[in-house]
């Protein structure tokens, strides 16, 4: 048998650390020892890997001794705080926040796009996970940029509430029960009712107008593209459960045809073409939920420029936006990089 990691994932009672859970589990993944840290309220909750019971315990920065792997997924404060902690203890950060993403000496990395930059690990001992939004869209992107230099991208977002977390989904189901059983819905979660509704803000406003959300999305794209491409974007919440859908328009240095697109995409890894539309096939969230390919479809050439293209990509934003990606890093990290 091959060696074996111990995995302790920060934030596991939580939509993206369940997730996590499975996906090592689905993945057979090679885990030793496996610890479960989450805040003192779950502290004593039994939950399960592979089967066996597993007791959640507080998160505390003598958390990591005898730990390889951190998978954090408990927001930006803890993984600011115990990224640290967890590094100096010996173990690799694997971090879902937005707490190290810009940082200069930390990789932040969509495995089908930039795994060479995973080596810089060793800085800081912490690798960044992209935000859900900005990782299913460099995976749309890549293979076209790669062909036809990007110049610039137009993106407009219709994402699902998971990507909020439990209280998000609790929310959505409560008020759809409450309005359609005629009584007033309770709006706690987000600034205003979700159910039925669209929500043109994700996070808070910057002072540029922008949401953080949109601009995690411009700064993301250009680290990992590694090029200063024009990025603008919109980004929605909408009443779906999970599946993230994006609208992108695309300008490239050079013309890329809808036939040479769909060829492009067809073979590039962690995409599947959903684009028949003559028999209503297209890319929807319920489809891309419970699985980790990123759904492309609706390709057209943007007709009001030279050199355009539209796309419409749906991917699971808790798999790959956040917990497939963050396994798929580790994995790279056990077959290539640790001893
Ligand atoms: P969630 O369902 O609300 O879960 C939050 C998790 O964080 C729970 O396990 C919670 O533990 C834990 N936590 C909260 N406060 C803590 C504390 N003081 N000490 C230790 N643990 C604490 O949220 P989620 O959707 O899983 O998201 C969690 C984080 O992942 C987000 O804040 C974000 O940074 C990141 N995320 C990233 C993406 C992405 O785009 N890559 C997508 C979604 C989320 P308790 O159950 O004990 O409260
Ligand atoms: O809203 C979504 O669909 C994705 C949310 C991601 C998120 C939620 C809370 C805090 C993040 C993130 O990954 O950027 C953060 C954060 O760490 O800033």
């Amino acid at each position: 048998m091959g060696k074996l990691w111990n995995i302790a994932v920060v934030g596991a009672t939580g939509a993206v650390g369940e997730q996590m859970i499975e996906c090592l589990e689905e993945r057979n993944f090679p885990v030793g020892n496996i610890k479960y840290l989450a805040s003192s309220r779950s502290a004593g909750q039994i939950l399960e890997f592979s089967g066996k019971p597993v007791m959640v315990e507080e998160l505390k920065h003598d958390s990591f001794e005898g730990i390889d792997i951190a998978l954090f997924s408990a927001g930006g404060d803890r993984s600011r705080e115990f990224c640290p902690s967890a590094a100096k203890a010996g173990a690799v950060c694997i971090d879902n926040s937005s707490a190290w993403r810009m940082d200069p000496d930390v990789p932040l990395v969509v495995p089908e796009v930039n795994s060479h930059v995973i080596a810089q690990y060793r800085k800081k001992g912490i690798i960044a996970n992209p935000n859900c939004s900005t990782i299913q869209m460099m995976v749309a992107l890549k293979p076209l940029h790669d062909y036809a230099a990007i110049k610039r991208i137009v993106v407009s977002t219709y994402q699902a509430v998971s990507g909020t977390g439990k209280k998000a989904i609790d929310e959505l189901s409560k008020q759809v029960g409450e309005l359609l059983n005629g009584r007033p819905a309770e709006v706690k979660v987000y600034p205003h009712q979700i159910a039925f509704n669209c929500l043109p803000q994700i996070d808070s406003f910057e002072s540029n107008g922008y949401t953080r959300e949109e601009m995690k999305m411009v700064f993301e794209t250009r680290k990992i593209m590694e090029t200063e491409i024009g990025v603008t974007a919109t980004t929605v919440r909408v009443p779906v459960f999970y599946g993230h859908s994006e609208s992108v328009n695309i300008e490239t240095g050079r013309k890329i045809t809808v036939a040479k697109a769909m060829e492009l995409l067809k073979n590039a890894p962690g995409v599947e073409l959903v684009d028949d539309v003559a028999n209503g096939v297209y890319p929807m969230p319920l489809d891309a939920t419970g699985q980790d390919l990123t759904l492309v479809g609706r390709i057209r050439e943007d007709e009001s420029i030279e050199n355009g293209l539209n796309l419409w990509v749906v991917a699971d934003n808790i798999r790959k936006g956040a917990a497939t990606n963050a396994v798929q890093i580790a994995e790279i990290l056990i077959g290539k990089y640790l001893k």
